[in-house]
């Protein structure tokens, strides 16, 4: 303050060295004479235009104006007004004082003037100027005024209060005037990370099938590296998230997200990720990136499947009925004819065909009279679905049935003779038909549902029968 001492010494000379002129102004400061509400609101004001400079545009080597100006005051005939900022942010190019109004209209104070103070110091960052009207003939000023402008190049990113360090005012008696001081504010920082891209492998895919999708994050700030997480979405639901870490200012990383499609509905989904927001961060809007949709639809597939054996009974006579009834299914996505086979013992017996819709499942009968058979070999079955054209999935198309015995007619038994112990086997079912707990069908020799005196007179031939 060593400064601000001097100065009042000397405007306390100039003021008692001069006549009064008669401006009684300064007795009026906004203090005096007022209610506290109004004086505050009233108060003279030191203050930086613009007050807040926070755009990045602003970009290094840019131009930069400021001015101080002296906002509603009374009786003012004096100043001293320091301004600081941050050297290695703002570097002073020029300043004009605009004292006195007689010059600059806009400015403050009357002539004549002593400058007291006029001086830039460059590295430390401050401007100080101590001017003070002379007595006698000037008026005081009133009203409002610039003291002067400052002119800056921008250096760099960054951010600094437009300091208002020093401010005194005086009346012509040398009477420091009540004001408040209000610094500005100066910014170029900018802090904004974006989603750029997001692009599917393949906009059509068949379910199951993996997808990549890549993501393209950009650092659109200019002044920090930023880490922030990457989240993508297939509609709402989740597909991962990733982190990118130290993103320089203006780089660019691009990221891959796998879609497995195995669990996903057939549909169509719109893809997206989003950036987290960083502190700070001007620009949020941009943080989501939206692709277009990508149709996933079920894999056109041929592939029947041959799915229950079930055979009406499991010992079966030469010559007399017998049948295997099989279950079928189309697993695939056509419409499909398909052909199938028996075979017992690898012998071809039987051949049928059948069409299924998509899904689709049927049972067919297969008739075998066993004719010509061998007795007492065991007989394994199958039936193949022949293989469709295009079909992959072949080892469902085979189905085995392993516990067929041929005998002589009669011997249920199957002790390779037919005697009393044979008769009395079919003597308990006599009577029963299909559906009743009673009902064999080994014992059903025509096959025709019911156990009765057709049966047991198609196997009456055979009795006394003994293997040779
Ligand atoms: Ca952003
Ligand atoms: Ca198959
Ligand atoms: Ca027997
Ligand atoms: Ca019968």
């Amino acid at each position: 303050m060593k400064t601000s001492t001097a100065f009042f010494g000397l405007l306390a000379f100039i003021v008692f060295a001069s006549s009064v002129y008669g401006d009684p102004s300064y007795l009026h400061t906004a203090e005096s004479g007022s209610s506290p509400g109004e004086s505050t609101r009233s108060l003279p004001v030191v203050r930086v235009v613009p007050s807040n400079v926070t755009d990045p545009s602003f970009t290094p080597a840019s131009n930069l104006s400021v001015r101080v100006e002296i906002f509603n005051i009374t009786g003012l005939f004096g100043l001293e007004i320091e301004l600081q900022w941050n050297a290695s942010l703002l570097n002073y190019t020029s300043h004009a004082v605009k004292i006195p109004v007689d010059t600059y209209p806009d400015g403050v104070l009357y002539n004549p003037i002593l400058e007291v103070k006029n001086e830039v110091n460059t590295t430390a960052g401050t401007y100080l100027a101590v001017y003070a009207s002379l007595g006698g003939t000037a008026p005081s000023f009133n009203g409002t005024g610039t003291v002067f402008e400052m002119n800056f190049t921008v250096l760099e990113y960054g951010a600094c209060p437009l300091h208002i360090a020093l401010s005194s005012l005086s009346t012509r008696k040398g009477q420091a005037i009540a004001h408040s001081v209000e610094d500005g504010f100066f910014s170029n920082l900018f802090y904004d990370v974006a989603i750029v891209s997001v692009t599917p492998s393949q906009y059509t895919a068949f379910l199951g099938d993996v997808l990549n999708i890549t993501v393209t994050a950009l650092n659109n700030g200019t002044s920090r590296s930023e880490s922030f997480n990457i989240t993508s979405y297939y509609a709402t639901a989740l597909l991962g998230t990733q982190q990118i870490t130290d993103l320089t200012p203006g780089g660019e990383e691009v990221i891959t997200f796998s879609w497995n499609t195995s669990d996903v509905p057939p549909g169509s989904y719109i893809l997206s990720a989003n950036a987290s927001i960083v502190p700070e961060e001007d620009v949020t809007e941009n943080n989501r990136y939206e692709d277009g949709e990508v149709t996933l639809t079920v894999r056109p597939l041929h592939d029947v499947a041959v799915q229950v054996l079930t055979p009406f009974k499991t010992v079966a006579f030469p010559g007399f009925c017998f049948h295997l009834n099989v279950t079928v299914k189309n697993e695939g996505t056509f419409i499909e004819t398909v052909n199938l086979t028996l075979r017992a013992n690898d012998i071809e017996i039987n051949e049928t065909q059948v069409t299924l819709l998509q899904d689709e499942e049927t049972t067919v009968t297969f008739a075998w009279e066993l004719e010509d058979v061998a007795e007492y070999v065991p007989y394994i079955l199958n039936v193949t679905a022949t293989q469709l054209s295009g079909e992959n999935d072949t080892l469902d198309n085979t189905l085995q049935y392993v516990g067929l015995t041929v005998v002589h007619p009669g011997d249920f038994d199957a002790d390779m003779d037919v005697d009393i112990f044979d008769i009395v086997l079919i003597t308990h079912t006599y009577g029963s038909q299909i559906g009743d707990t009673s009902y064999e069908p080994e014992f059903d020799i025509n096959c025709d549902g019911e156990i009765d005196i057709f049966d047991v007179v198609n196997i009456v031939p055979y009795y006394g029968y003994e293997a040779p």
